[in-house]
Parts: C-alpha cells; structure tokens; sequence
C-alpha cells in the first residue's frame, strides 16, 4: 500500500530542502514525468493503432528504427522544449544534438535520454522503458554543442527511467537515494510506492547474454562459468540466470531483489567498447544503482568516471549487487 504521495509532491518536497532550488529543476522532473506518461499510453496502445513493427529509418547505429522509437523520441523533444528549462537535448535516436527551437527561452540543464530501451521486445509484448540524464550545461554556454554533453557521470545531477511492463513505474535519485513511482492509470499520476530502493549487496542471480559467450573476455568467462558450476563449483552455491533483452527490466528487478546485469566488452566486433551506451543508458543506471547501494563498472573502471568521448559513445557494463560486481571486477584485475 502507499500513503498517496504523487511524485509531483515528492519531486517539490524533495527540492524545497535545496535552498539552491530555483523551481526549474523541479518544472523539467515535472515535463520528463508527463513525456513518460504519454509514452506509456502510446506503448500500452502501440498494438492497436498500429504502431508497431519497423520503421523505413536507422538510428546513428546503423540499426532499424522502430515506429515506436521515432514516436516516443518525437514526445520527449516536443514535451521537454518548450518550458525554458533545457539549454539542449541529446537522444539515441538522433543523430547530433537537439537544439531548443529559437521561439523558446532556454534554461541550464541538458537533457540526454533513450525514449524506448529495448525497443525490440516491443513487437512481442516484453517490458520496455525510457531512460534519462540531466546534466547542468557548462556556466555561460548560451547555444551548446555535442562537446558540452561529454560530461563523466559523476555531474548528473538526476538519473532515472520509466519501466512499461505489467505496471508502468518511474525510478529516479536526484542523489539522495532512489524512490519508485507507480502510475494509478485511474488518476494518471505516479505515486510513491517504492521508497529507499537498495540493491543487496550479495546475489545468486546472474543476468548476461549467454550466446555471445564464446565472445567473452577471459574474466567474465571465468565469473559466468564459476556461476554454472553451482554447488560443486568454486563458488559453492547454485545459481539462477535471467536475461530480459530490456536493460530497464533488469535494473529493476536487480533494484527489487539484487542481481548482477553484465552486457561486456566482446569480440565480436572489435571496434565496440560495448553495446551499451555511456551518455543515456549506462551512467543514468549507474548514478540510480550506486546510489541504491550497488556497484557499476566497465570492469576497469567505474563507469561515472569514463570521460565520455563522443555523443553515443559504448562502453561494457557490469552493475548491480556489490560483492558480486566487486569480483568481477577483481577477476579483470587478475588477468
Ligand atoms: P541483446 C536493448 O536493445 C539493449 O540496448 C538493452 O536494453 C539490453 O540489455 C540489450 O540491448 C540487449 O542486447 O544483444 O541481448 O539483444
């Protein structure tokens, strides 16, 4: 049960003890809230008005947009530009930067985001989400460039992302902790129902793509095999595997009942650092998972540390429960 606390009165609440806070911040939270509620209906309908399926377009990936891609990325910038909040935007789905059209005022944040993760699971009914970044945009920087989006992790002042499934729900920190929203589709509102998210800081769960294995470098390949070994193994314990294709799915569920989530560096195309991205997937899910308690790194470094070096910019992933990440990355150091 919930005590009714939307998250348009947890977001002011949560502002109001920040005598810095000029009501911007909490004016973009309150557009970024409002992008993902009609996204969901779009999701939640997609379906039915058919807006499934592939689009004729790629992404700067090379990849096969989704119509539901270009739809949701279309909501985020039309929702976000107009409130004079945003110096500028960034997305997975476009290719530079997006400025904030001259008839707007412009404000102090940049917003990066992917407005549907996991967009291939969308065709078969499976959980996607949106993810988000805001960073400040450098001091006296009147029209920004890609460059002033190359901020290292550590400068978000807000991660967070929105989770379609069989409930639609929002998680977000602003650095103090990380909270979870469920939408009351009744009175379309997200309402606290998850207050104080911590990831445990050990697992027995393990979620990877399994068919890249032969891929892996040395150090994952060793943690995923000590993993399959279970009981008579050099860990001693049995453990369970899970891999939803939705990054959003399973940050969540690694937020709910910890887990370890690991999209590494592969050989299987050499010149990818990773498959996920620094700027609008792994450092807003970093900055939510530490700040539940959890570790994120590329197994080399911590990932809010990787000074980003282009728009989207991959980089390998290994977050969730501590300990676990902790010997993963333990194994790096040993090879
Ligand atoms: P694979 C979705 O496309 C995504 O970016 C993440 O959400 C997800 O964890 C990963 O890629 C899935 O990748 O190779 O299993 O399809």
């Amino acid at each position: 049960m919930h005590n009714g606390t939307s998250v348009t009165q947890f977001i002011i609440e949560e502002q109001r003890g920040l005598s810095t806070a000029s009501g911007e911040f909490t004016s973009l939270l309150n557009d970024i809230v409002t992008a993902c509620k009609v996204i969901s209906n779009e999701v939640n309908r997609g379906n039915l008005i058919g807006i499934l399926g592939a689009a004729e377009s790629e992404n700067i990936q090379g990849e096969t947009q989704k119509e539901l891609d270009i739809i949701t990325n279309d909501i985020f910038t039309q929702t976000n530009e107009w409130s004079g909040n945003l110096a500028a935007m960034a997305s997975e789905e476009m290719d530079d930067i997006y400025p904030i059209p001259k008839q707007y005022p412009k404000g102090k944040y940049l917003l990066v985001f992917d407005p549907l993760d996991g967009s291939s699971n969308i065709d078969v009914n499976i959980s996607v989400g949106t993810i988000f970044s805001i960073m400040r945009c450098p001091e006296g920087v009147e029209n920004p460039t890609a460059e002033d989006f190359l901020q290292p992790g550590t400068e978000q002042v807000c991660g967070g992302y929105a989770l379609y499934g069989p409930s639609t729900m929002l998680v977000l920190t602003t650095g103090n902790g990380v909270n979870g929203f469920t939408l009351d589709q009744n009175i379309g509102e997200f309402i606290l129902t998850n207050p104080n998210m911590t990831i445990p800081e050990d697992t027995r769960e393990f979620a990877i793509n399994a068919s890249n294995m032969r891929f892996w470098e040395e150090p994952v390949r060793r943690y995923v095999e000590e993993c399959l070994a279970g009981k008579e193994g050099p860990r001693g314990e049995n453990f369970n595997m899970r891999w939803v294709a939705s990054m959003v799915a399973e940050v969540h569920r690694i937020l709910i009942r910890g887990g370890i989530f690991m999209y590494p560096k592969d050989s299987k195309d050499p010149a990818k650092a990773g498959k996920l991205r620094l700027l609008y997937e792994a450092n807003p899910m970093s900055m939510i998972v530490e700040q539940a308690g959890g570790a994120c790194s590329t197994g080399r470094e911590r990932i809010m540390e990787v000074k980003p070096d282009g728009l989207h910019q991959r980089v390998p992933v290994i977050l969730g429960s501590k300990n676990e990440v902790e010997r993963v990355v333990s194994y790096h150091k040993d090879a």
